[in-house]
């Protein structure tokens, strides 16, 4: 009998079915009334659409590791099961090329970007076809690519006719080694998160993108997608709505007011000094009343280089100056109460001032302890002589208002102070320039007549001009700014001489939007086709990891709404699923990178164990959206499972029938369905195997039985179940084939959740057929990384098994 011999069957496949295109989407539906037919059952059945999305890659020099291929092999074996349910399936993947990472890597390499990018992706695209993925290539898309960011630039500037493109002054996050200002979304606390460096405020010109006027539809639409509920909160806290109140606090012998922001109107009673944020415009006007102005001043100057993730960080000692000569009138009680410049405060979030509270607010507790400022209780509930107090209670102190419930009074208090009642958010605008070489030129052009223009749709793509040096100046200009003969042209409107804008886009522009461009990679005339986008639209699955939450997902949402308001796109969300890819960590524990020599390529385990082997190992590892750490060892197991899976084609049989295993057949027609449909992979697998079990107990195993379990395995490991599907005399492919069905009735819900124990303490739980006799369920519970991590090195010396119930692996002492 021939032996499993991956290395033939493989490549031949992979040959086959990009000639055949069995993974192309089928285009008859593409803006077309008719619909898309399935004819696999003789009668035409509507084949609804499926679109499956990767979050694409940026293609980096060093190639794949066996990490970021999990969440394609998901996508993958999704994507293949919904084909073979009779769903027009859009599965497609591109490159994410511009930014930082491949102009960093290119200077190191010394080669230029765009030499770097094509050379990269070569190297990925063959990775990625040597695992047997079922992209639609035919649509294959690049950032980088003119004919692409064509339509990145024309976004810009309907933008900019919007008025949501906007030039801007005031200081932004710098990254001094980076040399490029950054979003605030690029930072990892106040760190530069692409390079580590402690990031500065630096004052400079730049395009900023206005998001917030999209902040509350962001927030709203959420409820409109099925994502995990905790990239949902994320964005919530990234958008971070607050409602309270503005109220105004006179100053004393001025006409001048300070407008503060609080969420607790409630306590204004309590409000003992009030703070101005160091950028605060009233500093300047009140220079004259202040008395010790150079201290301030230099307080102030001082603050500029400081973040404010440094400025707001819990438990950072409050610093401050009190504005001698300057006091406000308290409007609840007409205390006269003093003002301090503080950098605790803020100067974009809610109006840049705050009443403060040390009572019952923490920050103002530490600053008034340290400044012995009074600290006035006035909700009941704690002992503020000790610690502040941040709970509900009765008012106190409160004139008027004492004995009522806080929670009940703030909007009476704002409207007895004559306050207004509004809305905050902390999400700030997009700083989208970058004074880099390697992005989308912003396509604008400064005229002395005409001020900023934007470059006709006629003229783009705006293309990156070929320089020699594409190192970052040092001035804070791009590159760019050093060819005069790009710099300086024709202003579109006036006719008279005009300079082009330097700064380029950040890497986020394309991936804001290049998931519709899939839909229709090749238009010359639109972004996208209205039509086909209607029928394509939204994408229905999208995997990546939990990263992106505050990134790619809220840039990408908001692009997307823009485009919506436009009329581009008939829907105002682009991803309605999500999935979350856990990471697979290396097997020293640590992340997998050449910096610690750690590596696992791919190609390796394709060349030695085959593509199927990888593919399945991947997905059994673990639960899907939790991380895992690789083990080359490990692979043998699903290895070995696939070679039972090829041997059992010599037990087959025209006739006969699965006798007692055929509920187990049933039942794992179901399972597998269910648990691709919920990322539940691993499970999936154990399914399977079990399935395989009970098969091999056959004297004689049923064609139809192992036509089942093939097509069950199909998703799973392509190359393998086609070859046998087509050594046993079947026509066309076996990923085009129908999607099996179970009978409900013969499936009876059998299954029982196995309490798992290692020397008798609780390591985890399984789920198993009911019948599960011991050597299943111990083979379900060593493949839970839950468990094994407590026996591996170690030796079994017995297990206690209890049916339904329980497995107590009991361990051999060392
Ligand atoms: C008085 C007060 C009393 C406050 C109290 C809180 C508790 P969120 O929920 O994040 O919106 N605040 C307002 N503007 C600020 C700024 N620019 N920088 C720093 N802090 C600022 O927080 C709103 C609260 O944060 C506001 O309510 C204000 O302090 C402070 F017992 O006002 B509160
Ligand atoms: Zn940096």
């Amino acid at each position: 009998m021939e032996k499993y011999d991956h290395k033939q069957i493989e490549k031949k496949w992979q040959a086959e079915w990009e000639k055949s295109g069995v993974y192309r989407a089928d285009e008859s539906a593409d803006g077309s009334a008719e619909p898309c037919l399935d004819t696999r059952l003789g009668r035409g059945i509507e084949r609804p659409k499926q679109y499956v999305l990767d979050m694409f890659p940026y293609p980096s020099g060093e190639g794949l590791h066996v990490g970021h291929p999990k969440g394609y092999i998901a996508t993958d074996v999704y994507s293949r099961m919904k084909r073979m349910q009779g769903y027009n399936v859009l599965h497609v993947m591109g490159w994410d090329a511009f930014g930082l990472p491949a102009e960093q890597y290119a200077i190191k390499n010394k080669v230029h970007p765009r030499a770097a990018v094509e050379r990269n992706v070569v190297r990925y695209k063959d990775q990625l076809l040597s695992m047997g993925l079922d992209y639609d290539w035919s649509r294959e898309i690049n950032t980088t690519d003119p004919e692409f960011y064509k339509w990145t630039q024309w976004i810009f500037i309907r933008m900019f006719e919007k008025g949501l493109a906007y030039e801007s002054f005031e200081p932004i996050n710098w990254c001094p080694t980076c040399q490029t200002g950054l979003a605030n979304e690029d930072l990892e606390g106040a760190v530069c998160e692409r390079c580590d460096t402690v990031v500065e405020k630096k004052p400079m010109r730049q395009w900023v993108l206005r998001i917030t006027d999209y902040a509350d539809r962001m927030l709203v639409d959420l409820e409109k997608v099925d994502w995990p509920e905790s990239i949902k909160e994320s964005q919530r806290n990234w958008i971070g709505r607050s409602e309270g109140a503005e109220i105004n606090f006179k100053i004393k012998g001025s006409r001048e007011v300070i407008t503060v922001f609080t969420t607790r109107p409630d306590t204004l009673f309590g409000a003992t000094y009030c703070v101005l944020a160091p950028e605060h415009a009233l500093l300047v006007e009140l220079k004259e009343h202040i008395s010790n102005w150079d201290e301030v001043a230099k307080y102030c100057e001082d603050t500029k280089t400081r973040t404010e993730i440094e400025r707001t960080a819990e438990g950072r000692e409050k610093t401050g100056v009190r504005l001698h000569g300057v006091s406000v009138i308290n409007p609840a009680n007409d205390g006269e109460l003093p003002v301090f410049v503080a950098d605790y405060v803020l100067g974009h979030y809610g109006t840049g001032a705050v009443m403060a509270v040390p009572a019952h607010d923490e920050r103002d507790f530490d600053f008034a302890k340290k400044y012995e400022l009074p600290v006035v209780e006035v909700v009941q509930g704690g002992d503020v002589s000790t610690s502040v107090f941040i709970g509900s209670g009765a008012l106190v102190n409160s004139g008027k208002f004492d004995g009522e419930k806080n929670e009940e009074v703030k909007k009476k208090i704002t409207d007895f102070v004559k306050g207004r009642w509004v809305t905050k958010y902390r999400l700030k605008d997009w700083v989208f320039s970058r004074q880099r070489y390697w992005g989308e030129p912003i396509p604008i052009i400064h005229c002395e007549e005409c001020g900023v223009v934007a470059v006709p749709e006629k003229d783009l793509p705006l293309k990156l001009p070929q320089v020699d040096s594409y190192t970052p100046t040092g001035t804070g200009e791009s590159p760019l700014a050093l060819i005069d003969e790009w710099v300086n042209t024709v202003c579109p409107k006036c006719g008279g001489p005009g300079k082009r804008e330097t700064d380029t886009m950040p890497n986020w522009a394309g991936s804001s939007w290049y998931y519709l461009r899939f839909i229709d990679p090749h238009n010359d005339r639109t972004l996208v086709d209205r039509e086909k986008e209607k029928y394509w639209s939204p994408v229905d699955m999208y995997v990546g990891g939990a990263e992106h939450a505050t990134r790619h997902l809220i840039y990408a949402r908001f692009y997307h709404k823009f485009l919506y308001d436009i009329g581009v796109v008939n829907y105002e969300e682009p991803f309605m699923r999500l999935q979350n890819v856990g990471l697979i960590i290396a097997e020293d524990g640590r992340k997998m990178s050449k910096r610690w020599g750690n590596v696992v390529n791919p190609d390796d385990i394709v060349a030695q164990y085959g593509a199927d082997t990888l593919r399945l190992y991947e997905m059994f590892m673990g639960p899907f959206r939790q991380s895992v750490a690789w083990s080359t060892e490990s692979i043998i197991g699903p290895r070995r499972f696939l070679e039972r899976v090829w041997r059992m084609k010599e037990k087959l049989g025209e006739v006969g029938d699965m006798g007692a295993g055929e509920v187990v057949l049933q039942n794992s027609i179901k399972k597998v369905g269910d648990d691709i449909e919920s990322f539940g992979f691993n499970t999936a697998i154990s399914t399977l195997m079990i399935l395989v079990n009970e098969m091999e107990k056959l004297e004689v195993v049923p064609r139809s039985a192992y036509e089942t379990l093939l097509k069950l395995l199909a998703p799973f490991a392509p190359h393998l179940t086609e070859e046998l599907w087509s050594e046993m005399g079947n026509k066309g492919s076996i990923h085009l084939s129908l999607w099996p069905t179970y009978d409900p009735a013969k499936c009876v819900a059998s299954e029982a959740t196995i309490v798992v124990q290692v020397d008798g303490k609780m390591r985890g739980q399984v789920v198993v057929p009911a019948d599960a006799d011991e050597g299943v369920v111990k083979g379900i519970a060593l493949a839970n990384p839950s468990v094994s991590k407590w026996i591996i090195g170690k030796s079994i010396k017995r297990m206690i098994f209890v049916p339904r119930k329980l497995l107590n692996i009991v361990l051999e002492e060392v």
